[in-house]
């Protein structure tokens, strides 16, 4: 049985590679951009001149650095002038919608999985199936088609491709994706691919993490930290994300300031508190908040404060009384614990790490109580 379907119009992608032109293959730099330009490059590279990759973007994420480094990929920067260098140009993994500088060049091929816009885009060769989870799926169709073995660190590259689109094969996935990553599992290196997926912190980030360590408080079932000025918001949503994988954690709010605006991203299990309407109730009256169950964000400008020590303005926001539910009153679920500390907790000062076994005994005392 043929692992993928056959795909006769690959003939005219081919037949658009001559040894006198040189390409330029253009991408907006994700894992499965990047995966997808090294596999078209590999298909051209003994049927054309020359041809380069080349980003828009800068590569930032350190899952993604660690693929560049390890498949020891090199890719031009994009510039306005770097059009004339090249005589044909393809686009993999967007279309040019996607990105001002995709807009006026003349693409020869265009191969993507992202909806189709209302008028497609014109090329010699279009390729765009929306009904992939990666571009890097498509093009291991086509080098099976073309009975191009990827060599490890192509196939490697193209495995996070498609584990990254699909988040892992937990949302928009399909059969053929299954089967291109089942596919590659044979040329690939597991070491490899496991180096680059867990590649997820920066060492300068390593500072907030001990600081969000070692200054949680407990609220209720839950952690709130506040780790000051970021460079980027981002790293709240780590820290948040990171705490989440502690088992006692049900929920964490993680606060930092980002110029003059204040972030909290909150992360939960979805069940000890929807964190969703948390954030919403304490935090849009000043700001914008919301969220789902598991996950919400609240941001307002730092000014709100008036001057307070900051931490400790969020701290006390974050206990106060909530409007609760019905379901969890019946229940007398946690924001009963919650209403119990406000009180006892009012005009006292966040409770120091280590101090958190008098939280947790207000939190059991609220429990059943009517
Ligand atoms: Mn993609």
């Amino acid at each position: 049985m043929a692992y993928f379907r056959s795909i006769p119009q690959l003939r005219k992608m081919l037949e658009l590679l001559s040894r006198d032109k040189r390409w330029l293959i253009l991408i907006n730099a994700d894992p499965d951009a990047m995966a997808s330009a090294m596999a078209l490059k590999r298909i051209m590279i003994h049927r054309v001149q020359d041809v380069s990759i080349a980003k828009v973007n800068a590569v930032t994420r350190p899952d993604n650095l660690a693929m560049v480094r390890y498949t020891r990929l090199h890719m031009e920067r994009w510039y306005p002038g770097i059009l004339p260098h090249y005589d044909r140009f393809a686009l993999v993994d967007s279309q040019p919608h996607h990105h001002p500088a995709f807009r006026d060049v003349p693409f020869s091929i265009i191969i993507d999985h992202h909806p189709l816009p209302e008028t497609q885009a014109q090329a010699d060769y279009v390729e765009i199936k929306p009904e992939y989870g990666a571009t890097s799926t498509l093009l291991t169709e086509y080098l099976y088609n073309l009975d191009i073995r990827p060599a490890k660190l192509l196939a490697t590259a193209l495995q996070f491709g498609i584990k990254t689109d699909t988040a892992s094969f937990e949302r928009h996935f399909y059969d053929v994706d299954l089967r291109a990553y089942q596919y590659l599992a044979r040329f690939a290196d597991h070491v490899l691919l496991s180096r680059i997926a867990r590649s997820e912190f920066h060492r300068r980030w390593l500072d907030l993490f001990a600081k969000a360590c070692t200054n949680m408080y407990d609220i209720g079932s839950g952690q709130y930290v506040y780790v000051g000025d970021v460079d980027n918001p981002d790293i709240l949503v780590i820290l948040a994300d990171f705490l989440m994988r502690v088992y006692e954690i049900r929920w964490a709010a993680v606060g930092g300031k980002y110029g003059d605006t204040v972030v909290i991203i909150f992360r939960g299990d979805g069940i000890a508190r929807d964190v969703g309407s948390y954030a919403s109730q304490l935090f849009s009256g000043i700001g914008s908040a919301g969220g789902h169950k598991s996950m919400a964000r609240a941001e307002f400008p730092a000014s709100t404060a008036g001057g307070e020590d900051m931490e400790l303005f969020i701290w006390k926001r974050l206990r106060q009384p909530l409007r609760r539910p019905k379901a969890a009153r019946e229940k007398g679920a946690e924001a009963q614990g919650a209403e119990t500390q406000a009180k006892k907790g009012q005009g006292t000062e966040p409770p120091l790490p280590g101090d958190s076994a008098t939280a947790a005994g207000a939190q059991k005392k609220g429990h059943g109580k009517p």
